[in-house]
């Protein structure tokens, strides 16, 4: 080989490189965009609220959390029926999530796209992601629509 051929073969090689780390870059990119943003609007002293918040980072989840001081206003101008009201309130894809839902509800949820308005988990059950405590009897996770209709979507 001339020396200007193993230049040309060395350029070669790095190019090849650079467009395969292209290439292992975009794979990562489009799995992380299959998981979207969730808001989660929280009071700002509540800690299971933060520990959900990392749960859901922890499986994927992109959160732009928020502090407000009004959170039971911020439930009754979203349109969360009063009776299944948690502590945070989340929307994601313009689904509302109500309380301590699993990551694998939200991406059921995500994929099968209902026609609901959201989901909740009413009131704050020990087990359920982000109330870290023994399961001591199972929880459902509600479906609602816009009237407050309620369906199980899962139990667990
Ligand atoms: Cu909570």
């Amino acid at each position: 080989m001339t020396s200007s051929r193993k230049l040309i073969a060395l350029v070669a090689a790095f190019g090849m490189l650079a467009l395969t780390t292209a290439a292992v870059h975009d794979v990562r990119n489009d799995n992380a965009a299959k998981k979207p943003t969730i808001t989660v609007y929280k009071d700002p002293s509540c800690g299971c609220c933060k520990n959900w918040i990392a749960y859901l980072t922890k499986h994927g989840y992109q959160v732009d959390a928020k502090d407000v001081s009004d959170i039971q206003g911020i439930k009754q101008t979203m349109g969360i029926p009063s009776e299944l009201a948690s502590c945070h309130t989340a929307v994601v894809n313009g689904y509302l999530i109500e309380g301590h839902v699993s990551a694998e509800d939200i991406d059921r949820l995500l994929a099968q796209k209902p026609k609901i308005a959201g989901l909740a988990v009413p009131g704050m059950p020990m087990s359920s992601p982000g109330m870290d405590g023994p399961r001591t009897k199972p929880y459902q996770v509600l479906a609602f629509d816009k009237k407050g209709k309620t369906t199980v979507f899962a139990t667990h």
